[in-house]
């Protein structure tokens, strides 16, 4: 039975790939800062068979000791201050958990394996963000980074002690530069369910309106549960390399609010948003769209899921979650 431990179980790519690697027969480990995480109770719910440890990516003896508990053939660091709008108002942190905490990972791996990295696969949850301002439109695993945000910053650095930890100590370690990827489990910080989940309180008469910032930003987004299979094709290759997963397609928050509002019935979403300075960003990411014909070559990964399809079943989910809530209130 092959063994993999998940950093970031509790997050919305946590959830998935734990999932997935049950399903596929893996012992899964998932690192904790501590049981009384309120969202321990939906993991063990995802995924019954996981064994939750506790540990920290500030903290490199605790993340040693979970790796001699574990004994894992596979490691996917999935663990960091994700959500990019934080990023400025808590940079240092970001950069010690996002950034410093991938080098953590590492050293532990190699201090656990005494030096034969190779022998334990490493998966980094790398980001578009780090293209950030672009240079050029779509982007590949060859294009330029230059990050906009703490958050793109910190995950550039941690992109590149993974490259450096390949070259330098032969480590089996690939870096997924994964596009943004939504999900009905994503969280309400993010536009994607922010939009989804006030279009579904707006629709049932629970709210009147959503605070959003730039809505002319453009994203490729994809679905999350297609990403995970493809950070696990990763790890599957002989070679350890870089990958961009993404859709190839891109759209603006304009389009997420058409198609989420439509879902629900709501044509003119014109009186229904309104836009709020606290929302805009310091330095702003204009347009994110990815080339992943590396990924579809190597890996025989594609996206199943497309932007409509991806943003209805999140209203969906959505309108079905504040009916169930609303129901319980009355
Ligand atoms: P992003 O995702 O920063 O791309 O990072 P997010 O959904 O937060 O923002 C996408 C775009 O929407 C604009 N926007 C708003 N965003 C939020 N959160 N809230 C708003 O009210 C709002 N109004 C407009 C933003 O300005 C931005 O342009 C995500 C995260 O999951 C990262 O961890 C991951 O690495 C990347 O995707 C790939």
């Amino acid at each position: 039975m092959p063994r993999a431990l998940i950093t970031g179980i509790t997050g919305q790519d946590g959830l998935y790939l734990g999932e997935l690697l049950a399903s596929k027969g893996y012992e899964v480990f998932g690192l904790v800062r501590g049981q009384s995480n309120p969202k321990v109770a939906l993991v063990e719910r995802v995924v019954p068979s996981i064994q939750l440890l506790e540990g920290d990516l500030r903290d490199l003896s605790s993340l040693i000791g979970v790796l001699e508990v574990a004994q894992p053939d596979e490691v996917y660091n999935l663990g960091a201050i994700s959500f990019v709008g934080l990023s400025w108002k808590q940079a240092e942190l970001t950069g010690e958990i996002t950034g410093m905490g991938v080098l953590r990972v590492l050293e532990a791996l190699r201090i656990h394996t005494g030096g034969d990295m190779g022998r334990v696969r490493f998966y980094q949850a790398s980001s578009s963000e780090m293209f950030g301002k672009v240079r050029e439109t779509p982007q590949t695993e060859a294009t330029a980074f230059h990050p906009r945000s703490p958050y793109g910053v910190a995950k550039a650095f941690g992109h590149y002690m993974t490259v450096n930890y390949r070259e330098s100590y032969g480590a089996h370690a690939s870096s997924g530069i994964l596009f943004n990827h939504e999900s009905p489990r994503r969280g309400h910080e993010f536009v994607t369910r922010k939009v989804t989940r006030a279009v579904a309180r707006i629709a049932l008469g629970l709210q009147e309106t959503v605070a959003l910032g730039n809505l002319d930003a453009r994203r490729d987004w994809g679905f999350a549960g297609d990403y995970v299979d493809a950070m696990w094709r990763m790890l599957q290759q002989d070679e350890p390399d870089d990958y961009v997963v993404a859709t190839g397609v891109t759209h603006s928050i304009r389009d997420l609010l058409d198609v989420a509002f439509a879902r629900a019935g709501v044509e003119d979403w014109s009186g229904l948003v309104v836009q709020d300075p606290r929302f805009f960003r310091p330095a702003e990411v204009d347009l994110l769209i990815g080339d992943a014909t590396k990924a579809r070559e190597r890996l025989g990964w594609a996206p199943t899921v497309g932007f409509t399809e991806l943003v209805r079943m999140m209203v969906d989910a959505d309108l079905e979650a504040e009916r169930v809530a609303a129901g319980r209130r009355d």
